[in-house]
């Protein structure tokens, strides 16, 4: 029986294919890209939402299940080494796909938004008081809105906000009219989910450093589309979510830079995160167990090990160009439609077509579209300042991952027609 480390290795083996990018074949690996919806085949065009998982992480995360199950870090006995083991050695996994230094600066959190709310809470407090600075910008997530906010009615601190131009795109000489010496930290997206806009990430921890502030990077939807390498980034804190990038739900990383970790208090108090506790005093762990408290999510890791081994072989450039192609195709055809306004025009973007048809509500065009078998999210997408910035109530948005073809895109649009169709 091969311990759950090397079954890491042997989850690779499921992905024989040539080099070339065989979108066919990748899709012969999600099961449920198979599935029908209302009669129609599934064209699954959600996932910057979440995205669909293929046969390696399903049977990567039933094989521990089946062959080494128990609770890490405790048992003496065989079961527990093996999960142990799996669980540290998907850290590590961790670590090297996004260039950390150290196993010990990737801590498993829930999610991006676990790992924003916890870096508020536990950097924040410690960090930030009355009279500093938060700087955040007007395209995030609300997860990287309101943990910031909370800590402002806690410390009395100020939220600022930079904005954004009708591109889509950071305001950069607001963003360094506002960045100056009281900025303790800046919290900005990568990518933004609702505009799909890249970031100049490099560029801004540069500035923010050497205004003395601390840089947390929101990667939810970067991850998934581009390399992305901490150290070269700079940052101090990474967060990013499993299960858009093909992985579980339920489990997601928070980078930090070991001494920054290292000097922060616990986020929340629990099991495995002490040394030794008394009722007068606890002594906590290092991180990054310090951070995590309690049972983990044991096999979510796991899942996410088999999805970073499945996306490298595949190749982020090889899935950024595809996804890219597969963009300019989208809007090329949209461009078409009648009353088409697609909000979110970058010039450096993943691929996120957020649009609205004039006249029609984003959540009538939802309905609609899926009568044919089409996967839209509509809605104000968890960042309504964006939508006030576009003075919309809400978009519908496509978005696209490394599955999904051009013939997909064929059938989108097929199904705005029908929209305009139905609803005049
Ligand atoms: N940050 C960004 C940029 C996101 O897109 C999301 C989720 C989050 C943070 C929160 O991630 P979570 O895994 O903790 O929930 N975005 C979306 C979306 O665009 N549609 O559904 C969820």
């Amino acid at each position: 029986m091969n311990y759950p480390g090397d079954f890491m290795s042997t989850a690779s083996e499921y992905l024989h294919r040539s080099k070339a990018y065989d979108v066919y074949s990748i899709r012969a690996d999600f099961p449920i890209l198979a599935e029908r919806s209302n009669g129609k085949p599934l064209v699954y065009l959600d996932n910057a939402a979440t995205s669909q998982k293929p046969r390696a992480v399903l049977e990567a995360m039933d094989w521990t299940y089946r062959h080494a199950y128990a609770n890490v870090h405790r048992g003496v006995h065989t079961l527990s080494e093996r999960a142990t083991k799996a669980y540290e050695d998907a850290r590590t996994r961790v670590q090297r796909f996004i260039g950390a230094a150290d196993p010990r600066e990737i801590v498993f959190v829930r999610g991006t938004t676990e790992a924003i709310n916890l870096v508020a809470s536990s950097f924040g407090r410690t960090n930030i008081h009355s009279g500093d600075e938060i700087l955040i910008t007007e395209m995030e997530h609300h997860s990287n809105i309101v943990p910031w906010q909370l800590l402002r009615d806690q410390t009395g601190a100020k939220l600022r906000v930079a904005p954004i131009n009708e591109t889509g795109e950071l305001v950069m000489e607001e963003f360094e009219r506002l960045l100056n010496e009281r900025t303790r930290i800046v919290a900005l997206v990568h990518v933004s989910n609702a505009l799909g806009t890249i970031n100049p990430v490099k560029r801004i921890v540069e500035m923010a450093h050497a205004m003395g502030a601390k840089v947390l990077v929101d990667g939810a939807q970067a991850v998934p589309h581009m390399r992305v390498d901490v150290q070269d980034l700079g940052c101090d804190f990474y967060a990013f979510s499993s299960h858009k990038l093909y992985g579980p739900s339920g489990v997601g990383v928070l980078y930090g830079r070991y001494e920054l970790l290292d000097a922060m208090p616990p986020y929340q108090g629990g099991g495995e995160m002490i040394r030794r506790v008394t009722f007068e005093r606890s002594d906590y762990a290092k991180p990054p167990t310090r951070f995590e408290a309690g049972t983990p999510n044991i096999v979510g890791p796991v899942g996410l090990a088999a999805a970073i081994n499945y996306v490298e072989e595949l190749g982020l450039d090889n899935i950024a160009a595809h996804e890219d192609d597969l963009l300019r195709y989208a809007t090329e055809a949209t461009a078409e439609l009648p009353g088409m306004r697609i909000i979110g025009n970058a010039a450096r973007k993943a691929s996120i077509l957020s649009f609205e048809l004039e006249g029609i509500h984003p959540h009538d065009i939802g309905t609609i579209v899926d009568h044919e078998g089409v996967a839209l999210r509509a809605g104000h997408h968890c960042a309504m300042p964006v939508m006030d910035h576009f003075k919309v109530p809400a978009t519908t948005r496509a978005s696209f991952g490394l599955y999904n073809t051009r013939e997909e895109i064929d059938a989108f649009i097929a199904s705005l027609h029908k929209v305009r169709e139905v609803l005049g």
